[in-house]
C-alpha cells in the first residue's frame, strides 16, 4: 500500500508552472491547443451521441498562466500558443463535477487533473485534449483497525488505523479514533494530529490528496494505564465540505482488554 500525501491541483499548476516555456521569437507563428468538454452520462469514459456538451468550463496551461473557457458547443480553444512543451489541466478544482475515467475518450487523468505532455512546434496544433465529466462522489472509508487485542498494564502499543478513498476523485483524509479509558493515546505519526483525552484527531495535511483508490496508514502511540474489559476502540472517517455518499462504511470498531 503506498501512503502518499500529494499535492491539488492548485499545488500541482504552480509545481507545473516551473515547466521552461521557449518564448516564440518574434517571427515565429503561434500554436493552437484545442479540446472540448462533454458530460459522460454513463459514466463509461466514451462519448456517446445525445451526451451534452458543457459550456462555461475553463482550462489552464500552467506554464502560460492562460485559460480557455468552453462555449456552446463545449469547445475551448488556446491560440499563439509559443512552441513548447505542455499540459492543459482544470483551471480551478471542481468537486462537484469531476473527470471521467481516461483512456477513452477523455484525456484528462482522474487523479493529476492533467493531461499528457505534448510538444507544440512553431505554429503547430495539439489536441483536441477532450474532457468527460461525472458527477463527483466522495467516499472515504475506515478499512482497517489493528490493535494487539490483549494488552498489558504498564505497555506501550500501537493502534493502527488506515482509511482509504473510496470515491471517484482525489481526496485528503480525515477521521478520529476514540480509545476505551485505560488506553491513553500519546502521539500519532498523522501530518496533522491532536489529543484531546482518548480522542485523536487525524488528517492529511491541508490540501494533500490521496489518489482514487489509495489508502493511508496512521499509527497512534498509546499507553495501557489500567484494566480494560471489554473496551472499544472506535474509529471513524470524514470528509471535508462534502457529503459522503456512503456512510456505511465510516466507522469501524476493535474490541481490546487489558490485565
Ligand atoms: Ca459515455
Ligand atoms: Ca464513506
Amino acid at each position: 500500500m503506498r501512503a502518499v500525501a500529494r499535492l491539488s491541483a492548485i499545488g500541482l499548476a504552480l509545481a507545473a508552472s516551473a515547466v521552461v516555456v521557449q518564448p516564440a521569437m518574434a517571427d515565429e507563428p503561434g500554436g493552437v491547443v484545442t479540446g472540448s468538454a462533454w458530460f459522460d452520462d454513463n459514466g463509461d469514459g466514451l462519448r456517446q451521441p445525445g451526451e451534452a456538451p458543457r459550456a462555461g468550463y475553463t482550462f489552464l496551461i500552467p506554464g502560460l498562466y492562460r485559460a480557455a473557457t468552453t462555449d456552446a458547443n463545449g469547445n475551448y480553444r488556446f491560440e499563439d500558443v509559443p512552441a513548447g512543451t505542455y499540459v492543459v489541466t482544470m483551471f480551478a478544482r471542481q468537486y462537484e463535477t469531476v473527470f471521467t475515467k481516461s483512456g477513452g475518450d477523455s484525456d484528462f487523468d482522474q487523479n493529476t487533473l492533467d493531461t499528457e505532455k505534448f510538444t507544440l512546434a512553431p505554429g503547430g496544433q495539439a489536441g483536441p485534449y477532450d474532457a468527460g465529466f461525472v458527477p463527483g462522489r466522495f467516499d472515504t472509508a475506515v478499512d482497517r483497525v489493528d490493535a494487539p487485542r490483549f494488552m498489558h498494564v504498564g505497555d506501550e502499543v500501537d493502534v493502527e488505523v488506515t482509511y482509504r478513498n473510496k470515491g471517484n476523485q482525489p481526496t485528503p483524509l480525515h477521521g478520529h479514533a476514540t480509545l476505551p479509558e485505560g488506553l491513553t493515546p500519546l502521539s500519532a505519526n498523522a501530518p496533522v494530529w491532536h489529543v484531546d483525552g482518548q480522542r485523536v484527531s487525524l488528517s492529511s495535511v491541508y490540501q494533500a490528496d490521496t489518489y482514487i483508490g489509495e489508502s493511508v496508514t496512521y499509527t497512534i502511540k498509546a499507553r495501557v494505564d489500567g484494566p480494560i474489559r471489554r473496551g472499544e476502540i472506535v474509529v471513524t472517517a470524514e470528509t471535508l465540505g462534502a457529503p459522503d455518499v456512503n456512510l456505511d462504511n465510516n466507522v469501524k470498531k476493535l474490541k481490546v482488554w487489558a490485565f
